[in-house]
């Protein structure tokens, strides 16, 4: 049979505004993720407490085209993560590995400043500067967190494999091998390890 498609011009699903990396569509996600959702995330366990626990840290816009954890499909999505720190640590994602690990991933640099951070199963962590084009490939294998590391927000977008799924928990038990801090005015990398 026929798809009811066929020699049909139909309606775009989803647009995208270049100016700010907005999605639109009818079925968009939008999670937002607020400081009390983020415990044991930072480092200053005091700072942290001093922060409204209804500020919201980053917010995700995603369509997900596919049901969630389906072979074959792609996710497309945008992430806002705004300004500000706890103590001197940049306000940042969870992060994870994917649940199938070996799932890579696209991220490209929309609007603000900021850096991926990147670790591999060795617990070695290197960063990448996020900026307006910036693009990078997370290859399987590897955890990612997002850091704002300027005084704007930072937006960027993502898409990524429908099962690729996500592991938050080897990041909340053992965290990243080094922190992103303001250092003399900077960002830098600072680890963790004794
Ligand atoms: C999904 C992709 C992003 C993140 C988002 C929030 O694989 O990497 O959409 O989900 O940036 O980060 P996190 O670590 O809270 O999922
Ligand atoms: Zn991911």
């Amino acid at each position: 049979m026929k798809n009811k498609k066929h020699l049909t011009i139909i309606d775009t699903p989803f647009t995208v505004d270049y100016s700010n990396g907005n999605i639109s569509s009818k079925s968009v996600i939008n999670p937002i993720k607020k400081i009390k959702d983020l415990q044991n995330i930072f480092e200053d366990k005091q700072a942290f407490k001093n922060i409204d626990g209804d500020k919201i840290i980053y917010e995700v816009q995603a369509i997900l085209p596919v049901e969630e954890g389906r072979e074959g499909g792609l996710f497309y999505g945008k992430t806002i993560i705004h300004p500000g720190k706890v103590g001197n640590e940049y306000f940042m994602t969870k992060g994870h590995f994917h649940k199938k690990i070996d799932r890579a991933e696209f991220y490209w640099g929309i609007e603000g400043e900021g850096m991926l951070l990147l670790m591999d199963k060795n617990r070695n962590t290197w960063a990448e500067k996020m900026y307006p084009g910036s693009l990078h490939y997370i290859n399987g294998y590897i955890a990612h967190r997002t850091v704002n590391t300027g005084t704007t927000k930072l937006s960027f977008g993502a898409c990524w494999p429908s099962d690729a799924g996500h592991n938050y928990q080897e990041i909340m038990d053992n965290g990243f091998s080094a922190r992103l801090k303001e250092v003399d005015g900077k960002p830098q990398l600072i680890s963790t390890q004794l």
